[in-house]
């Protein structure tokens, strides 16, 4: 049976209807030129939309991370979000091709309902879709590595240094370099308590550090596997028993946070929480003085 295309149908007043033993008219050809039109524009809107509320930091373009409050954590937060661009350049291509294909080739009349022509077999297109992904993943794949690289570089000589250890349920900070003769540990050391609902977090155990300095934490636990988080850090890292870990950071941020382990160690892990202060260079080294003088006056850690 031969169909041949006869005058455009027109859906008007003098519309026959399907003509019995030919397929029905899927989308009227109107509808089909009106979004012809009308696609161009709302696939620029979106990227206006998109492109513009990029120039701004706020909860939605850092897709959910806090605001980091470190160099590092500033690479780890560009890092997630120039992932994000990624999959939704690549979720954009793919949709877009996939309403295109939905609304502009559909079954039409003229076909006589014959499927479209076939691709299978078309290698050029099967080797595109095969080394494109292999380009993102590698692209994927550079940025991280860099960034991890960067993440995890120690330096030679970090401007203070804070030895971490990690307890059921609550941590310790101690400063090698600033002496407190006479004292346990020998050098400035912080204690606390865990978080309880009478004192809540007056009590926890203090960790100060200087902004715009290296900072590097070395972590040990006594018992368990801890895990040592502040969160807009942008970064966590096991603190496990005899096996010592490592990292630095340069904070960037005045202010005072609240850091957690973020490994389930035990019954009171939730409690297992810390104050951090992030304070000036000059605030620091007053800081450290007095606490030289209190602890040597004392015998012992705050
Ligand atoms: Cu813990």
């Amino acid at each position: 049976m031969s169909s041949t295309p006869s005058a455009p149908p027109s859906r008007g007043a003098h519309d026959p209807g399907p003509v019995p033993g030919q397929p029905p008219v899927v989308a009227p050809p109107r509808g089909r030129a009106r979004l012809r039109r009308l696609a161009p524009r709302a696939a620029l809107f979106a990227v206006l939309a998109v492109g513009t509320s990029g120039c701004t930091s706020n909860a939605f373009t850092r897709m959910g991370w806090p605001e980091p409050i470190t160099k590092q954590g500033q690479v780890a937060l560009t890092l997630w979000q120039g992932s994000w661009a990624a999959a939704w350049a690549v979720g954009a291509v793919v949709w877009g091709m996939t309403i295109w294909a939905i609304i502009f080739h559909r079954k039409k009349r003229a076909s006589g309902g014959a499927p479209p022509q076939q691709v299978r077999y078309n290698l050029p297109i099967e080797m595109l879709y095969t080394v494109v992904p292999f380009i993102m993943i590698g692209v994927l794949f550079f940025f991280t590595a860099r960034d991890e690289n960067y993440i995890d570089k120690l330096s030679a000589h970090p401007d203070v240094t804070v030895n971490v250890t990690g307890f059921q349920w609550s941590w310790q900070f101690q400063y090698p370099g600033y002496r407190v003769p006479g004292s346990p540990t020998g050098d400035v050391t912080m204690y606390g308590e865990p978080w309880s609902p009478q004192a809540g977090n007056s009590q926890l155990p203090v960790l100060v550090i200087p902004r715009d300095r290296t900072i590097r934490f070395n972590l040990v636990s006594t018992d368990v596997i801890h895990a040592f988080w502040i969160v807009p850090f942008e970064f966590k890292r096991d603190v496990i028993p005899g096996h010592p870990n490592h990292f630095e950071v340069t904070p960037t941020r005045l202010g005072t946070w609240i850091g957690h382990c973020t490994e389930l160690c035990g019954l009171y892990h939730s409690r297992m929480l810390f104050r951090v202060k992030i304070v000036t260079p000059a605030q620091f080294s007053q800081w450290i003085h007095t606490q030289q003088a209190l602890q040597q006056r004392s015998g012992g850690a705050q």
